[in-house]
């Protein structure tokens, strides 16, 4: 009863209400009308009683608690409305910043309110985004985020370039043995790549220009390009020679007896040429057979190119077991060689200056091609 006697007194007019409550994307403006001349009291998110008088710009979430109250004083009853207004875009970050990369990127977008992130790489499909995903090779990546009721955020774009590939440096001249003082140059195949080396061992330095070494020397050297890839170092030897080698000869020149076997040994790693009787000159590998007075020419040229200045030598040789066959050129007998049918041998001791012992004069007349004869001196 006491109830109904209140709402009697105190029930103002219908009081309208514009926007009615709910979500909005934009500023909106509050306004109530009221039927009669009551007056309208309100509060908004909790805070101080107000009368109403002009419209209400509300510009964030709001609630609003508001009553009428009638000339008698008789106050309504309080009705809550609840705005949801947000007029802001979500803002999407990337994780990483658009650049060059030298490895593979993982990338993340995070927005800064609850929404939904799009995204497409390159000319690919908007899809949503649910997880990071891996990038190896050059792409825009393009993304925006739509919050829960609707704003969406301007696409964002974020470029990425990869090199994944160490640069290459090429040294000149060539590591080896040189004869003269060099003039080393470094470079890289990738533009913009720094080069790093150490001479001999010592401190770090960049590469600018080309640099002399005037003594052997070990460069190493490695380049880094503009992404940070780092080249493995390399190595490069280099021998100053200007010294020719000193090759010797065994046995010393003088006069044997009997067939010499001639060695020619270099004093650093060469190679040995040598001539006998202003024959053709031969590159030495084995030892070679002397087997009547000779003359022997004989120099090492080292690997830097350095020649030796030709040395010329003399043996006599004598008491040399000679043979010919058939009438032919007299040759060394060296050991037993194998007969042939119907041949004339013969057979001579040579001695110093060309002069033969007695001919001996041995004929075989082999009927078994498989038989073998001995000679002996
Ligand atoms: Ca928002
Ligand atoms: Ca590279
Ligand atoms: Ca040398």
């Amino acid at each position: 009863m006491l109830l109904s006697l209140l709402g009697l007194f105190s029930s103002s007019g219908l009081i309208e209400v514009l926007p009615a409550p709910g979500e909005y994307t934009s500023i909106q403006t509050l306004s109530f009308t009221v039927s009669d001349n009551s007056t309208i009291k309100f509060t908004l998110n909790g805070g101080v009683e107000q009368i109403y008088t002009v419209p209400i710009t509300m510009s964030e979430n709001t609630v609003v608690e508001y009553w009428g109250v009638d000339q008698g004083g008789n106050i309504g009853e309080k009705t809550t409305l609840t705005y949801i207004i947000d007029a802001i875009a979500p803002t999407t970050t990337i994780n990483h910043p658009a650049g060059l990369y030298n490895s593979i990127l993982e990338v993340i977008l995070i927005s800064d309110e609850t929404s939904i992130i799009r995204y497409k790489i390159g000319n690919g499909a908007y899809q949503i985004y649910t997880a990071p995903f891996l990038l190896s090779t050059d792409a825009i990546i393009s993304y925006y985020a739509t919050d829960t009721i609707g704003n969406i955020e301007s696409v964002k774009t974020t470029s990425y370039t990869f090199d994944l590939v160490s640069p290459v440096t090429t040294i000149k001249p060539n590591p080896g043995f040189y004869k003269t003082v060099q003039n080393i140059t470094l470079s890289s195949n990738e533009l913009g790549s720094a080069i790093y080396y150490t001479l001999n061992g010592g401190i770090e330095q960049v590469y600018s220009t080309p640099f002399t070494i005037l003594t052997d020397s070990i460069i190493e050297y490695y380049s880094i390009d503009s992404a940070g890839n780092r080249e493995v170092t390399k190595a490069a030897s280099y021998v100053i020679d200007n010294i020719a080698p000193i090759t010797s000869i065994s046995p010393l020149p003088g006069l044997y007896s009997g067939i010499q076997n001639i060695t020619l040994t270099p004093n650093e790693s060469s190679v040995v040429q040598y001539s006998v009787n202003n024959g053709p000159w031969q590159v030495y590998s084995i030892p070679f057979m002397l087997a009547e007075d000779s003359e022997v020419r004989y120099r090492g040229i080292d690997i830097s190119g350095n020649i030796e200045a030709i040395k010329t030598v003399n043996y006599l040789i004598t008491d040399v077991t000679v043979y010919r066959i058939n009438g032919g050129p007299w040759i060394p007998y060296t050991g037993p060689f194998n007969g042939h049918h119907y041949e004339k041998i013969e057979a001579a001791v040579r001695y110093t200056g060309g002069a033969f012992s007695d001919i001996n004069e041995v004929s075989y007349t082999i009927i078994d091609t498989t038989d073998q004869w001995i000679m002996v001196g």
